[in-house]
């Protein structure tokens, strides 16, 4: 299949996960916002201001790949080998805007998506971007790109300006997914005013770790709401291996176990399950970015085989050669095929 050598592997499709797209109106309406400046949100301006306005060799090529839904990324995909995206809008999605703004863009943008993934139903699988800060749109819209529209689940970019779906007025959209039987999928973002200025300064609130730490955190939070409990088929998939996560649940079932029984925080309440428990029953990991065999065989083992899915993170990480690290894991080929594309095909109902 691919010019770089990347061929075809024998039975298996790779399935990659975590694909970002952006239509060039919500390119044309970031510019706005950074030039208004108007969002109040460093992060933000810092990330997306770099992306939009660097213009670099680097960041044009990215921007140039986000905006297309057709020939280059099939060409792209082509060329490492990956028979199928699962695409979704870019981070932060709808939430830098109002809630009014970002229930209708979320609309027109996901019909958007519907008409290219129906133009390339083989190669394309699409999520819907939701507005998370209007709950009950963003419920309905679910229903509807996954009813008629045929997206099959949901992208949510971390934090809703400073606010988290730990709150239980954003339930209706884990409602929704739970009952339509789809993913949300929590991809990271910069982190929110209140806690990016040491991440900042320091050159580290973006996907080299502030998105890491903030959207582990959120992970966190969402466990320890209890939004199982009250959603027990919910399933959220999480990149980057799980920010982290996986490699902290020792503790955080230790101090989670301590703290809940002196009753020290009224919000650390008692769960049916330790919070481990929902990590390997709720909770999916894909390898986004992570392209390294110890921490993939690491979260296999914690987390269980069949919880961790592979993804590219394109166009952000398209590094082809990255896909011959996933191709020779130490894993059987049945378990490489369920790695690389049932799970995905569970997961995401392909
Ligand atoms: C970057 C990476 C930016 C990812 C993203 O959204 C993003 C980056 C603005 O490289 O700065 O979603 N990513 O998912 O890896
Ligand atoms: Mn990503």
């Amino acid at each position: 299949m691919g010019s770089d050598g990347i061929g075809a592997l024998d039975g298996i499709k790779r399935i990659a996960t975590e694909e970002a797209y952006a239509p060039p109106d919500l390119i044309a309406r970031y510019k706005q916002l950074i030039r208004d400046g108007v969002t109040g949100d460093a992060g933000f301006e810092s990330l997306m201001g770099y992306f939009l306005f660097n213009n670099s060799e680097r960041t044009n090529a990215i921007v140039d790949r986000l905006q297309d839904l057709g020939q280059r990324r099939l060409a792209d995909m082509d060329a490492t080998g990956v028979a199928r995206q699962i695409i979704s809008l870019t981070a932060p999605g709808l939430q830098v805007f109002d809630a009014d703004t970002a229930a209708g863009l979320a609309i027109s943008y996901n019909d958007q998506l519907a008409e290219a993934v129906g133009t390339h139903a083989d190669r394309f699988t699409g999520l819907a971007a939701v507005a998370p800060h209007a709950p009950s749109a963003a419920a309905k819209e679910l229903e509807r790109a996954v009813n008629h529209l045929g997206l099959r689940g949901a992208i949510v970019n971390s934090h809703t300006q400073g606010e988290y779906l730990d709150d239980e007025k954003f339930w209706p959209l884990f409602e929704a997914a739970e009952s339509l039987g789809v993913p949300v999928y929590l991809h990271p973002q910069t982190p929110p005013p209140s806690m990016i200025k040491p991440l900042l300064e320091s050159g580290l609130d973006g996907a080299i770790y502030g998105f890491a730490v903030e959207t582990g955190m959120h992970l966190l939070r969402i466990i320890m709401s209890g939004v199982f409990d009250r959603f027990p088929k919910l399933k959220l998939v999480v990149g980057h291996l799980g920010e982290a996560i996986p490699y902290w649940l020792f503790r955080v079932d230790f101090f989670h176990r301590g703290i809940v029984s002196t009753g020290r925080y009224e919000r650390l309440k008692p769960l049916k399950l330790k919070p481990s428990d929902y990590m390997k029953r709720n909770v999916y990991v894909t390898s986004s970015g992570m392209a390294w065999e110890p921490v993939i065989m690491y979260a296999r083992s914690v987390l269980g085989a069949d919880r961790v899915l592979y993804a590219m993170d394109y166009p952000y990480q398209y590094q082809p050669e990255e896909v011959l690290v996933t191709d020779h894991l130490p894993i059987s080929q049945p378990e490489l095929k369920q790695f690389y594309q049932s799970t995905a095909q569970q997961v995401f109902g392909i």
